[in-house]
């Protein structure tokens, strides 16, 4: 079989987060709500906004507006986990990132399988943040076997969906028949199941451990639990959340609101409460609360330093929002973001020049049109000379402190705060797993680097001269 004969695993990607998103709008018709809000804010921003939609333009990503989207799924064993790394490689999407939740208090540690070239992310970057529940943070030994008992019964990939995932690594591809048939299979993984496969009490002994347990361990399989479009104006969309009949999360996780957005900001409607039935239990049910839905606006993926100041100024609002009480929190919050941020450089060439963020070098053809015969001996002599130009590389992963604050406020009102000892552990995530999870750093450096030699090719320069 000619490779010419498989579809990309891009459009495959694609094909798949739209079924995704049908299938939760169904599922979860607020959810439907929230895309026609955001539809309104993104629309109203374009209007409003030349710059913006000029800038979206250029780079490609007006049509890919409504595309942008991610997910989140729990799952509670290494062979899930493993499973899903095979399952997600048919769509081109890679782990990236290492996030460890239980400094926050939910017994997780988590991947984002995304797709990591330029290219695969312009046609559609749709992420899954996938998190391993970490059994052995069950202090009760006879709860931590029965849940990894009843684990263990369970599958959760259809057959069919195993064999076309086989057929992929076998080949090399899939057609484009087979490949849909590959995201109807895939679907059956992501579907909400109400009816529980334990009983009442193995429920509540697990959801009294901690509410995520008994999310991952009781259901047929790892519901998809959000998804998640993007907004050109979170700060507006969160605001028009109650006219549209939505309950959204008290805060915006994140930066606070900017000239030059920088890594990712994002909210959620609160988490409903859902009928599910019980295992030998003809009447009655009971409810539990796990879907949600969220909206995010991505900005400047940093660098190491500049997460660094990120890092320390985040945690300076932890600081200054201790033990401020509820009624207040809003407000006290938002006052001492903005304040710490003050100290984070708001001009993309003061962030570019201080090398805090990442950006995309692109030949500036006015200047090459007007001054052919380059003079420039050196990389910043081409930029001082405006041969090149940047574009700021968007953050396409998560953040563990902002992932944290939506888990929490989604996991009803059971008191979370637990103290887990065991320190975060991406070895023993990595061997679940099957392979390393790739840095998001070290990912954003080479497409930076990718585009200067892009750029220098352009203009015939030679990289080892240019980029020494
Ligand atoms: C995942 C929460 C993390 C985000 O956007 O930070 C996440 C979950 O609740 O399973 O999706
Ligand atoms: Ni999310």
């Amino acid at each position: 079989m000619s490779d010419n004969t498989f579809i990309s695993t891009d459009d495959t990607r694609t094909l798949f987060s739209q079924a995704m998103s049908a299938m939760y709008q169904k599922e979860v018709p607020q959810y439907g709500t929230l895309l026609e809000l955001v539809k309104e804010v993104n629309t109203h921003v374009l209007s409003q906004d030349g710059t913006i939609r000029r800038q979206l333009g250029d780079t490609g990503q007006l049509n890919r507006l409504d595309v942008e989207r991610h997910g989140a799924i729990r799952v509670g064993t290494p062979l899930e986990l493993a499973t899903l790394r095979r399952l997600f490689a048919v769509m081109g999407m890679m782990p990236v990132g290492y996030y460890d939740l239980t400094v926050a208090s939910v017994p997780v540690h988590s991947t984002a399988f995304r797709p990591v070239e330029e290219a695969a992310l312009a046609a559609n970057p749709f992420r899954v943040f996938t998190s391993l529940l970490r059994l052995e943070l069950i202090e009760d030994d006879a709860l931590r076997e029965k849940a990894a008992e009843i684990l263990a019964q369970r599958a959760i990939f259809t057959p069919s969906c195993l064999k076309l995932i086989e057929q992929f690594e076998e080949n090399g591809g899939l057609t484009p028949e087979k490949a849909q048939e590959f995201v109807d299979e895939a679907l059956f993984t992501f579907r909400w199941h109400h009816e529980a496969t334990v009983d009442e009490k193995t429920y509540d002994s697990l959801r009294k451990a901690h509410p995520l347990i008994a999310d991952v361990v009781c259901f047929k399989g790892p519901h998809i639990n959000h998804l998640t479009p993007r907004t050109l104006d979170i700060d507006l969309a969160q605001s028009r959340m109650p006219q549209h009949g939505i309950t959204a999360k008290e805060t915006i996780e994140g930066p606070p609101r900017r000239v030059c957005p920088i890594l990712l900001r994002q909210t959620s409607f609160m988490a409903l409460r859902e009928p599910i039935f019980f295992k030998n239990q003809d009447s009655g049910g009971g409810t539990h609360t796990a879907r949600f839905g969220e909206i995010e606006q991505r900005g400047l993926a940093l660098t190491k330093a500049g997460r660094a100041l990120y890092d320390e100024l985040i945690a300076q609002v932890r600081e200054m929002t201790r033990g401020v009480n509820k009624d207040m929190y809003a407000t006290v919050y938002q006052d001492a973001l903005n304040k710490a941020f003050e100290q984070f450089p708001d001009s993309f060439e003061i962030l570019r020049n201080q090398g805090l963020g990442f950006f995309y070098a692109r030949v500036n053809h006015d200047t090459l049109a007007a001054k052919p015969a380059i003079a420039a001996q050196t990389w910043d002599e081409l930029v001082e000379q405006g041969y090149i130009r940047f574009d700021p590389i968007t953050y396409e992963d998560f953040l563990p402190v902002s992932a944290a604050g939506i888990f929490q406020s989604n996991l009803g009102s059971e008191n979370t705060e637990k103290d887990y000892k065991l320190v975060s552990n991406q070895a023993m995530f990595e061997e679940a797993l099957g392979m390393k999870v790739r840095n998001e750093i070290s990912v954003y450096a080479e497409l930076e680097r990718n585009s200067k030699l892009d750029a220098l090719k352009i203009l015939g320069l030679s990289a080892d001269k240019y980029l020494a």
